[in-house]
Protein backbone atom coordinates (compact mmCIF):
# COMPACT_ATOMS: atom_id res chain seq x y z
CA UNK A 1 0.00 0.00 0.00
CA UNK A 2 1.42 3.61 -1.08
CA UNK A 3 2.44 5.86 2.18
CA UNK A 4 0.35 8.46 0.83
CA UNK A 5 -2.77 6.74 1.49
CA UNK A 6 -1.75 5.74 5.17
CA UNK A 7 -0.96 9.18 5.76
CA UNK A 8 -4.30 10.30 5.36
CA UNK A 9 -5.98 7.88 6.99
CA UNK A 10 -7.50 6.17 4.50
CA UNK A 11 -8.73 3.12 4.84
CA UNK A 12 -8.32 0.19 2.35
CA UNK A 13 -11.46 0.34 1.02
CA UNK A 14 -10.54 3.48 -0.15
CA UNK A 15 -10.13 2.47 -4.11
CA UNK A 16 -13.94 1.06 -3.64
CA UNK A 17 -15.88 4.29 -2.31
CA UNK A 18 -19.93 3.50 -3.42
CA UNK A 19 -20.90 4.95 -6.72
CA UNK A 20 -23.15 7.82 -5.34
CA UNK A 21 -19.75 9.24 -3.02
CA UNK A 22 -17.84 8.83 -6.20
CA UNK A 23 -20.34 10.93 -8.22
CA UNK A 24 -20.36 13.45 -5.66
CA UNK A 25 -16.88 14.10 -6.05
CA UNK A 26 -17.27 14.39 -10.15
CA UNK A 27 -20.06 17.39 -8.71
CA UNK A 28 -18.16 18.97 -6.96
CA UNK A 29 -15.41 20.59 -9.46
CA UNK A 30 -18.44 21.94 -11.48
CA UNK A 31 -20.29 23.41 -8.69
CA UNK A 32 -16.62 25.17 -7.22
CA UNK A 33 -16.60 26.46 -11.17
CA UNK A 34 -19.95 27.87 -11.11
CA UNK A 35 -19.69 29.24 -7.82
CA UNK A 36 -16.46 30.91 -9.11
CA UNK A 37 -18.05 32.20 -11.81
CA UNK A 38 -20.61 33.96 -10.03
CA UNK A 39 -18.57 35.29 -7.87
CA UNK A 40 -16.32 36.96 -11.02
CA UNK A 41 -19.84 37.81 -12.53
CA UNK A 42 -20.60 40.11 -9.21
CA UNK A 43 -17.67 41.34 -9.19
CA UNK A 44 -17.62 42.58 -13.15
CA UNK A 45 -21.42 44.43 -12.13
CA UNK A 46 -19.85 46.17 -9.00
CA UNK A 47 -16.86 46.89 -11.06
CA UNK A 48 -19.21 48.06 -13.84
CA UNK A 49 -21.50 49.93 -11.05
CA UNK A 50 -17.93 51.83 -9.88
CA UNK A 51 -16.99 52.43 -13.22
CA UNK A 52 -20.35 53.95 -13.90
CA UNK A 53 -21.17 56.31 -10.67
CA UNK A 54 -17.24 57.31 -11.42
CA UNK A 55 -18.25 58.36 -14.97
CA UNK A 56 -21.58 60.56 -13.61
CA UNK A 57 -19.03 61.83 -11.17
CA UNK A 58 -17.24 62.99 -13.52
CA UNK A 59 -19.76 64.70 -16.00
CA UNK A 60 -22.02 66.33 -12.37
CA UNK A 61 -18.49 68.12 -11.99
CA UNK A 62 -18.01 69.20 -14.94
CA UNK A 63 -21.52 70.51 -15.51
CA UNK A 64 -21.61 71.81 -12.01
CA UNK A 65 -19.70 75.40 -12.84
CA UNK A 66 -22.24 75.56 -15.86
CA UNK A 67 -25.28 75.03 -14.09
CA UNK A 68 -24.06 76.99 -11.30
CA UNK A 69 -21.35 79.40 -12.28
CA UNK A 70 -19.01 80.19 -8.92
CA UNK A 71 -20.03 84.02 -8.93
CA UNK A 72 -18.08 86.41 -6.85
CA UNK A 73 -20.31 89.80 -6.31
CA UNK A 74 -23.90 90.06 -6.72
CA UNK A 75 -25.61 93.21 -7.33
CA UNK A 76 -28.63 94.52 -4.67
CA UNK A 77 -32.11 93.69 -5.97
CA UNK A 78 -34.00 96.45 -6.89
CA UNK A 79 -37.29 95.49 -5.40
CA UNK A 80 -39.38 98.77 -6.25
CA UNK A 81 -38.39 98.51 -10.04
CA UNK A 82 -40.70 95.96 -12.44
CA UNK A 83 -39.11 94.72 -14.96
CA UNK A 84 -42.71 93.59 -17.01
CA UNK A 85 -42.71 97.16 -17.21
CA UNK A 86 -40.11 98.75 -18.37
CA UNK A 87 -36.01 98.23 -17.85
CA UNK A 88 -34.71 98.33 -14.12
CA UNK A 89 -30.80 99.14 -13.12
CA UNK A 90 -28.98 96.95 -10.47
CA UNK A 91 -25.93 98.57 -8.93
CA UNK A 92 -22.69 97.21 -7.50
CA UNK A 93 -20.42 98.36 -4.73
CA UNK A 94 -18.51 100.33 -7.17
CA UNK A 95 -21.57 102.35 -8.75
CA UNK A 96 -21.30 100.02 -11.75
CA UNK A 97 -24.48 99.38 -13.34
CA UNK A 98 -26.29 97.08 -15.16
CA UNK A 99 -29.42 97.99 -17.06
CA UNK A 100 -31.97 95.08 -18.14
CA UNK A 101 -35.02 95.33 -20.32
CA UNK A 102 -37.21 92.69 -21.47
CA UNK A 103 -39.43 93.01 -24.25
CA UNK A 104 -42.89 92.90 -24.63
CA UNK A 105 -43.80 94.49 -22.04
CA UNK A 106 -45.18 92.00 -19.39
CA UNK A 107 -42.93 89.44 -20.16
CA UNK A 108 -45.52 86.56 -21.65
CA UNK A 109 -43.77 82.97 -21.16
CA UNK A 110 -43.81 80.32 -24.44
CA UNK A 111 -42.98 83.54 -26.61
CA UNK A 112 -39.91 85.28 -28.40
CA UNK A 113 -38.54 87.62 -26.17
CA UNK A 114 -35.59 90.31 -26.84
CA UNK A 115 -33.14 91.23 -24.13
CA UNK A 116 -31.14 94.21 -24.12
CA UNK A 117 -28.58 95.04 -21.14
CA UNK A 118 -26.78 98.39 -21.05
CA UNK A 119 -23.32 98.59 -18.80
CA UNK A 120 -22.53 101.71 -17.28
CA UNK A 121 -19.35 102.54 -15.81
CA UNK A 122 -17.97 98.60 -16.46
CA UNK A 123 -14.99 97.53 -18.27
CA UNK A 124 -15.98 95.28 -21.22
CA UNK A 125 -16.68 91.45 -20.17
CA UNK A 126 -15.06 89.00 -21.70
CA UNK A 127 -18.70 87.41 -21.89
CA UNK A 128 -22.23 88.33 -21.19
CA UNK A 129 -25.02 86.00 -20.56
CA UNK A 130 -28.27 85.97 -19.14
CA UNK A 131 -29.52 83.20 -16.61
CA UNK A 132 -33.70 82.61 -15.74
CA UNK A 133 -33.85 80.77 -12.75
CA UNK A 134 -36.96 79.68 -10.68
CA UNK A 135 -37.40 81.58 -7.34
CA UNK A 136 -38.36 78.75 -5.91
CA UNK A 137 -38.59 76.04 -8.20
CA UNK A 138 -36.64 74.27 -10.29
CA UNK A 139 -37.53 75.31 -14.44
CA UNK A 140 -34.13 73.87 -15.60
CA UNK A 141 -31.67 75.76 -17.57
CA UNK A 142 -32.58 78.57 -19.33
CA UNK A 143 -29.40 80.80 -20.56
CA UNK A 144 -28.42 82.82 -23.47
CA UNK A 145 -25.63 84.09 -23.97
CA UNK A 146 -25.80 88.15 -25.08
CA UNK A 147 -23.73 89.76 -28.45
CA UNK A 148 -22.14 92.91 -27.92
CA UNK A 149 -24.23 95.73 -29.96
CA UNK A 150 -22.64 98.39 -31.70
CA UNK A 151 -22.95 100.45 -29.28
CA UNK A 152 -20.39 100.22 -26.40
CA UNK A 153 -21.76 98.35 -23.37
CA UNK A 154 -25.02 97.67 -24.66
CA UNK A 155 -25.33 93.77 -25.39
CA UNK A 156 -28.86 92.10 -26.78
CA UNK A 157 -30.35 88.43 -27.32
CA UNK A 158 -33.00 86.55 -27.56
CA UNK A 159 -34.73 84.14 -25.63
CA UNK A 160 -37.99 82.08 -24.67
CA UNK A 161 -39.36 81.41 -21.23
CA UNK A 162 -40.95 77.96 -20.34
CA UNK A 163 -44.95 77.24 -19.35
CA UNK A 164 -44.93 76.97 -15.60
CA UNK A 165 -47.18 74.00 -14.11
CA UNK A 166 -48.10 76.53 -11.78
CA UNK A 167 -50.36 79.86 -12.81
CA UNK A 168 -47.84 82.15 -11.32
CA UNK A 169 -44.16 81.63 -10.69
CA UNK A 170 -41.55 84.30 -9.99
CA UNK A 171 -38.22 84.42 -11.60
CA UNK A 172 -34.84 85.18 -10.86
CA UNK A 173 -32.78 86.94 -14.34
CA UNK A 174 -29.07 87.06 -13.94
CA UNK A 175 -27.44 89.14 -15.45
CA UNK A 176 -23.66 87.31 -15.98
CA UNK A 177 -20.79 89.26 -16.19
CA UNK A 178 -17.65 86.82 -17.14
CA UNK A 179 -14.80 89.58 -16.10
CA UNK A 180 -11.11 88.25 -16.00
CA UNK A 181 -11.07 87.90 -12.69
CA UNK A 182 -14.04 86.07 -12.30
CA UNK A 183 -18.02 86.29 -12.78
CA UNK A 184 -20.39 89.05 -11.16
CA UNK A 185 -24.36 88.43 -11.11
CA UNK A 186 -26.81 91.06 -11.09
CA UNK A 187 -30.16 89.81 -10.10
CA UNK A 188 -33.80 90.51 -10.84
CA UNK A 189 -36.65 89.47 -10.22
CA UNK A 190 -40.44 89.34 -11.92
CA UNK A 191 -43.33 87.40 -11.52
CA UNK A 192 -45.10 85.66 -14.73
CA UNK A 193 -48.39 84.26 -15.58
CA UNK A 194 -49.93 81.29 -18.00
CA UNK A 195 -52.64 83.97 -19.24
CA UNK A 196 -49.15 86.37 -19.58
CA UNK A 197 -50.61 89.20 -17.89
CU1 LIG B 1 -42.29 77.17 -12.54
Amino acid sequence: MPATQARCGTTGVAGQQPPAIAADRQMKPSQAGRRRVDRLAALLWIAAGLLLSAAIGTAVYKAWPLLYPQTGERAALNDACDLRSGPCTAYFADRGSVTLEILPAGIPVAKPLAFTVTLGGIRRPERVELDFAGVDMDMGYNRTELAPTQSPGVYSGTGMLPICVRNRMTWEAKVLLFEADGIRAAPFRFDTTRAGH
